[in-house]
């Protein structure tokens, strides 16, 4: 068993290796998880022709495995989205908000995370990076702080030689990439400043309850496992990493880990057609929740915005008390479909309300 080290400025990387599903110990992958901070949907040049910001490595990477168009953030903000990918769980089960600077854990007692379920399988693991969570701050506190090294002092834009590329990592590793929420609202300022669109063809930015606010860059690279160049247009989210994971490694969740999590491995391995997922809670804080159910958007209030659009934008207001956008016909969100199809919206009312109040989602326990 060896830790694998890894370093990406700007995200967050939790590395693990150790050994996988149904495979001999040597065949089981390092895994390591990408984790972008504000990275909008046409922040990613593969699936954004206009972009004006190239990712060459990540579309390459992207390019070596699966790449997924519908591809989802339990939240719009970093912290939830976090907690939601580390238990397979949907974060408002737990909490909203976000860790403020000197927070305290952002957890539930006893709650089962990626890391503890790796550990257990024998896999050594570590975060690098953001990590938005919470800490123990006063188990370090120290009042005479001074010096510190300066980030100055290194070139950051060069590769660091001696890492995990050179040591064999890359041949049975198993990469995701994704990011935590949409992009940031100065992304506004750089559609008018520059012609790029973070958000891609999608309306609404970090925060808001829109396809914008939580449609993420998502691939998955695993060679010789995951087939190259494939894209998925299906409906998955970032909480069904852990099932998908705990699959792979062979760990059986118990009923109280995971609650909300699909387990996407058939689909990877081209075993089964579909992932399964056909719906998906959105949920960042305040008024409105909305519900993802095929191609259709439902959200129990008036408009699925948490911070103003400029009027430069043009986008249209919504005067209902609740949106329904049929992404098929509108993935920009523009049309709300509430008065034009009622019956349609009361039926995601229900299925939103249902989810929340049942306490879990994932297949293997709604089998029971
Ligand atoms: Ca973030």
């Amino acid at each position: 068993m060896k830790l694998l080290p890894a370093l990406l400025l700007g995200t967050a990387l939790i590395g693990v290796s150790g050994f996988a599903y149904g495979l001999g110990h040597e065949d089981r992958p390092n895994i390591v998880i990408i984790y972008s901070d504000d990275q909008g949907y046409g922040d990613f040049s593969l699936q954004n022709p206009d972009s004006k910001i190239p990712t060459p490595h990540l579309d390459e990477l992207a390019r070596q495995g699966a790449r997924f168009t519908d591809a989802h953030s339990s939240s719009g903000m970093c912290t939830p989205s976090r907690y939601a990918l580390l238990t397979g769980r949907y974060h408002w089960r737990q909490g909203e908000g976000i860790v403020g600077s000197w927070g305290g854990p952002w957890w539930d007692e006893g709650r089962l995370t990626l890391g503890q379920m790796l550990q257990e399988k024998g896999y050594r693991t570590a975060c690098i990076g953001k990590w938005h969570l919470g800490w123990d701050w006063s188990a370090i506190r120290n009042e005479q702080v001074a010096d510190r090294n300066s980030p100055e002092a290194w070139d950051w834009s060069k590769p660091v030689p001696g890492g995990p590329l050179d040591h064999g990592f890359a041949e049975n590793t198993l990469v995701i990439f994704s990011s935590d929420n949409g992009p940031e609202n100065i992304a506004y300022e750089r559609i008018r400043n520059h012609g790029h669109y973070s958000m891609g063809p999608l309306r609404g930015l970090k925060r808001d309850v829109r396809e914008g606010g939580r449609r993420v860059p998502f691939a998955i690279r695993w060679p010789g496992v995951i087939e190259s160049g494939t894209v998925s247009e299906s409906l998955i989210g970032q909480i069904d990493i852990m099932a998908t994971i705990a699959s792979i490694v062979g760990y059986k969740l118990p009923d109280t880990a995971a609650e909300d999590s699909y387990d996407l491995l058939p689909y990877l391995l081209g075993e089964a057609e579909t992932p399964g997922r056909d719906t998906l809670v959105h949920r960042t804080w305040g008024e409105p929740w909305g519900i993802r159910h095929r191609d259709w958007v439902y959200i129990n209030a008036s408009t699925g915005a948490l911070q103003n659009e400029p009027d430069w934008l043009g986008h249209e207001a919504t005067p209902h008390d609740a949106v329904l956008n049929r992404l098929d016909d509108d993935l920009g969100q523009q049309q709300n479909l509430v008065e034009a199809r009622p019956n349609k919206a009361a039926e995601l009312e229900a299925m939103l309300e249902e989810i929340r109040a049942r306490g879990y989602s994932a297949p293997r326990l709604m089998n029971d």
